[in-house]
């Protein structure tokens, strides 16, 4: 599979966690040998990628000697500055290390909460020395399995405190920084807090510092809620609070599966694409997702190259959408308006008020109009399939 269509200003980014993934999983032990950060960084490179993204301990093992962490950082530098990726993101992993088997912020135990603001202090220092420019909260770990063991109005309280503290930080440091705070459902643990964009979105207007935290949507765990993606991407948008973006693919109802982009739901795919590139979204295309655990390494050259690829060309396909004459035809029609109602709309006033109250509708003649949805997905579904 070529990357010739594929450039750096299309900013397709990976975490080294995504490539770097060794295939382990609830079920079964690794299947790839684990490859070094530098090494990583030449395979981005060679399919393509922008940049690269990492937690902490994926560029620095949670127990390197300095002389260790040194010796990495010196070879991912050389990396990146050979091939030319960027450090768009950073973030902590707040999960792996059983210290945090029952959250990070949110733990019951104040000597866990203390040390995940130390290690995030660490790693956010870490992401700026790279150049990251977007932090990403994600609480994989800050939930339960049984109610009986955590308030969650303190769970709140106890988030909001870590975020704000952190917030100060940044300022006290004077980093160019923002954090993009990333919702999932469940998986790691029983429920997640603040397990949905909407729910963080929310979250985000009790900080101290709101201005200075976004959302980091990722597809999967929007779906794994039943959610539609491109709806949560969109509020966060219209809020402008789409800092980040986590793209992959996913069943519903089924755990975390991190597919490659659009290798399940092409048509929310599409959606997806054609909102991003209407509005303009600025930020990277970050790719969190990993490849199947049957491949070996060019199968994860090819996982990688299918999820730019793939966004390339329903970008295309956006284009042709757009383009359709029968389709803007249809949009015509059904948006169609003579302003006879406009004076209506808009601000509230007393008089506009008393005129709506007092006008005249047909309602049975209104609810007769057939609104021609069915056409316009099917030339939709005609688009996807090539055949307009
Ligand atoms: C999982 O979807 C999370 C972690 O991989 C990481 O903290 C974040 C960054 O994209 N996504
Ligand atoms: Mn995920
Ligand atoms: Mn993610």
């Amino acid at each position: 599979m070529s990357n010739e269509s594929i450039h750096p200003e299309h900013k397709f980014t990976f975490g080294l966690w995504t490539v770097g993934s060794v295939g382990r999983d609830p079920f079964g032990q690794p299947v790839r040998e684990p490859k070094s950060p530098a090494e990583l960084v030449y395979l981005l490179a060679e399919v393509g990628a922008y940049g690269v993204n990492f937690h902490d301990n994926d560029l620095i093992p949670i127990d390197a000697t300095p002389a260790e962490a040194a010796a990495i950082k010196r070879e991912f530098r050389k990396a990146l500055e050979a091939t030319g990726l960027k450090v768009p993101m950073a973030t902590t992993n707040l999960f792996s290390d059983p210290i945090f088997k029952d959250g990070a912020f949110t733990s019951n135990d104040p000597k866990v909460r203390a040390y995940a603001l130390q290690k995030t202090m660490r790693a956010i220092d870490l992401g700026v020395e790279f150049g990251a420019q977007v932090y990403v909260f994600w609480g994989g770990r800050e939930g339960v399995e049984s109610d009986a063991t955590k308030d969650p109005v303190t769970a709140i309280r106890r988030t909001r405190e870590a975020i704000n503290f952190l917030c100060e930080y940044v300022l006290d440091k004077k980093y160019d920084l923002k954090f993009a705070l990333e919702a999932k459902p469940n998986e790691p643990r029983g429920d997640i807090y603040n397990a949905t964009t909407g729910h963080m979105l929310a979250f985000i207007e009790t900080l101290d510092h709101p201005e200075m935290a976004g959302v980091n949507p990722e597809v999967a765990h929007e779906h794994m809620a039943g959610l539609n993606f491109l709806h949560g991407v969109a509020q966060a948008w219209e809020a402008g609070k789409l800092f980040h973006i986590d793209l992959n693919d996913q069943y519903p109802g089924r755990y975390d599966q991190d597919f490659r982009f659009g290798s399940r739901d092409l048509k929310a795919a599409f959606f997806l694409v054609k909102f991003l590139e209407e509005v303009g979204y600025p930020g990277p295309r970050h790719f969190d997702a990993h490849a199947y655990r049957t491949e070996d390494y060019e199968g994860v050259k090819d996982f990688a190259l299918g999820c730019m690829r793939t966004y390339l060309i329903l970008k295309e396909k956006a284009a042709r959408w757009n383009a359709d004459p029968e389709i803007q035809a249809l949009l015509a029609e059904i948006n169609a308006d003579d302003g006879s109602l406009t004076p209506y709309f808009g601000k509230y006033t007393p008089q506009k008020a008393a005129a709506l109250k007092d006008h005249a509708f047909d309602r049975q003649a209104i609810a007769q109009r057939g609104l021609l949805y069915e056409r316009l997905d099917q030339l939709t579904v005609e688009v996807l399939l090539g055949v307009r």
